[in-house]
């Protein structure tokens, strides 16, 4: 996060990150044309629309005084381009964690949170998450609360998990403005700390 108090602008990167082929790019471009800017994402793909490095757009808001601005990525799926995922996650403050909810996608969604974990370490806690179930629309999913103890979610305070079907906008909106509650929670309890500090 940066905070400009010259501009009055608070700037928050925000990645949706997951496995393969989970919905990542489809969650940013329904959640842009919820907020009618659909066409202001910039996608570098492949030819058959698979994310090359990322999709990346930003949206603002803004009080009186105060703009927000968010800057919204997705990362690569390939593992091919797999060098670009830690590059797109520096400096991150809050991740949405996007799993692919078919049965036969379960064993990837593991790996890709392991491999999320191997990237923060122990300071995975400190970086607000949700899991979004992606794919509520399909038949033949796995059981959330399964994989919600594969990966000791009551270890963590820091995450939260919600449902979504992105091809179809729903739950797309709720995810990403509960990412963006735990961030500015987040920031406003440091600063009380700094205050009593
Ligand atoms: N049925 C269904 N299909 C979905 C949903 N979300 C995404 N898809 C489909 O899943 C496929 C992959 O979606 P993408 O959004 O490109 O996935 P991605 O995670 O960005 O993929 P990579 O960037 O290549 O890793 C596409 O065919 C989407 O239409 C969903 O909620 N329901
Ligand atoms: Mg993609």
């Amino acid at each position: 996060m940066i905070i400009d108090h010259i501009d009055k602008t608070i700037s928050i990167k925000i990645v949706y990150f997951g496995p393969a082929l989970s919905g990542k790019t489809t969650s940013i471009k329904t959640l842009f044309s919820l907020f009618g800017k659909e066409e202001e994402i910039c996608s570098i793909e492949s030819t058959v629309n698979r994310t090359l490095f990322f999709d990346y757009g930003i949206v603002t808001f803004q009080n009186q005084e105060w703009k927000i601005k968010i800057h919204i990525y997705t990362t690569t799926g390939q593992d091919f381009y797999i060098i670009t995922r830690l590059i797109t996650l520096r400096a991150v403050d809050g991740l949405i964690f996007v799993l692919d909810s078919q049965k036969e996608a379960y064993e990837r969604n593991i790996i890709s949170w392991k491999e999320l974990l191997s990237y923060f370490s122990e300071c995975i806690e400190d970086i607000p998450i949700i899991i979004a179930f992606n794919k509520q629309d399909l038949q033949e999913k796995f059981n959330p609360e399964n994989f919600l103890n594969d990966i000791n979610i009551n270890k963590y305070k820091n995450i939260k998990s919600r449902y979504t079907s992105a091809k179809l906008g729903e739950g797309i909106l709720d995810c990403f403005e509960n990412a963006l509650q735990l961030i500015l929670k987040k920031y406003y309890k440091n600063r009380l700390v700094n205050v009593l500090n």
